[in-house]
């Protein structure tokens, strides 16, 4: 009810971070991209394959100097997936601890999203996805989280072979999505959800251009033939928005979701990465995706914060100059020296730049050795550290299984009125 509202805006409130105020405001007035890129995980950038980079588009937009990288940026979901990646990344809250909070919860809930907040600031919204809308209850989500469009399957020219496992090629899906992008009013947030390199890793033939790896495991070694896919259409994307001289205007985010390779298949990512072994704590740092913001004339490089995708929408609107002292967002701007490194995961576990927790075991995070012999500031600091990461989880829970967002409004943010939002091209 209204009183654990009451909690949760005094735990936010006593933890918020001052954002970093020399990137306030930035990228104000830009248009904004935000590109999914399905199972992307970080350990590709750079990722050499068949004598080739696998990922050289992204790679060169990681390295470039006018793209602020983050290389310890962790996927934080859960059984949501894709879902846990779209709700963290757009509403700095954390999925839940079963199911997938946009299916259970989209629909009825109360939001204060990304779309809804940069509406109130003049920009025109959209999501742009090549499969059915009502995957992941999409459909009616992005309605609560106050998108003005949303672009699916429907909505793109479909041909015998435009389609491979979840949806439209994506080379296809970015290149019809250019023909409703240009015609989106200025300023403009879109998100474009990327899709062929999701397991099992299928592509056509004429589309395979570089070899399968040699793990031996079936559901590994497509993998790097899918992510080369993947970012030849990046590659083609960002070739066609120079060409309009629409890079000059916006600024471009690219997040990974979560792991294509789940730890299930620890012999082969050793075998990939040339390591004799690769345990449990391994796949915990195995998690990180990337996260890159492109714009240009942007100062960029490689910054080491440890954080995750909960923290991807308060480094956005800073950028941007959106105010968002007053909001109910449990992630910190990535680029603020005073936030905390700690990245929860959906299970309690979580990393840190000096430990990590893995299946309840402690490890140090530069050694990957179990910790032992602890100081005991050392042992308080793993011990706030627990309880930190306990907290925020199950506050968050509360504002989502609670509704609590109904209760409370920021400062400035007019509610989403649901009945205002229909993307069906016919009237269902
Ligand atoms: C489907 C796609 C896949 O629309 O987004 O979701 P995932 O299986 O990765 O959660
Ligand atoms: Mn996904």
């Amino acid at each position: 009810d209204s009183s654990d509202m009451k909690t949760v805006k005094n735990y936010i409130n006593n933890n918020r971070v001052a954002p970093n105020v020399q990137y306030t405001g930035i990228a104000k007035g830009k248009n904004v991209f935000v590109i999914h890129l399905e199972s992307f995980q970080q350990f590709l950038i750079d990722f050499k394959w068949d004598g080739q980079e696998v990922t050289p588009n992204i790679n060169k937009l990681y390295h470039s100097q006018n793209t602020l990288s983050f290389d310890n940026f962790f996927n934080q979901v859960g059984q949501g997936k894709t879902a846990d990646a779209e709700l963290m990344m757009e509403n700095s809250l954390f999925g839940l601890p079963e199911g997938a909070a946009m299916v259970t919860d989209g629909t009825s809930n109360t939001f204060q999203a990304a779309p809804a907040i940069l509406n109130q600031h003049g920009y025109t919204t959209a999501s742009f996805h090549g499969d059915v809308p009502s995957f992941w209850n999409r459909d009616n989500t992005y309605k609560s989280w106050g998108y003005d469009y949303f672009f699916s399957e429907n909505y793109y020219k479909q041909k015998k072979d435009y389609n491979i496992g979840y949806g439209m090629k994506d080379k296809i899906f970015l290149k019809d999505s250019t023909n409703y992008i240009q015609q989106l009013p200025q300023p403009f947030y879109a998100k474009l959800i990327t899709v062929t390199n999701h397991y099992p890793y299928m592509l056509d033939k004429k589309n395979q251009t570089i070899d399968k790896t040699d793990t031996g495991d079936s559901t590994v070694d497509g993998y790097v033939q899918t992510a080369h896919y993947l970012d030849q259409s990046i590659g083609e994307f960002m070739d066609w928005l120079k060409a309009t001289g629409m890079d000059k205007k916006s600024m471009v985010v690219f997040y990974g979701d979560h792991y294509g390779i789940s730890g299930n298949h620890k012999k082969a990512v050793a075998k990939l990465l040339g390591k004799k072994k690769f345990d449990d704590f391994d796949n915990a740092q195995f998690q990180r995706v990337p996260f890159m913001i492109h714009m240009d004339g942007l100062q960029g490089g490689i910054n080491h914060t440890y954080g995750g995708e909960i923290d991807a929408l308060p480094t956005i609107l800073n950028l941007l100059g959106v105010s968002n002292s007053d909001t109910i967002q449990f992630g910190s701007d990535l680029l603020s020296p005073q936030r905390s490194q700690l990245v929860a995961f959906r299970n309690g576990d979580f990393v840190s730049p000096q430990f990590t927790k893995v299946n309840g075991n402690y490890y140090d995070t530069k050694t990957g050795n179990p910790v032992k012999d602890l100081t005991s500031d050392q042992k308080k600091s793993i011990d706030q550290m627990t309880n930190r990461v306990d907290t925020e989880l199950s506050l968050s829970d509360k504002v989502i299984t609670g509704d609590l967002l109904r209760f409370y409004t920021p400062k400035g943010f007019a509610k989403v009125n649901k009945k205002n939002h229909t993307y069906s091209k016919t009237k269902s």
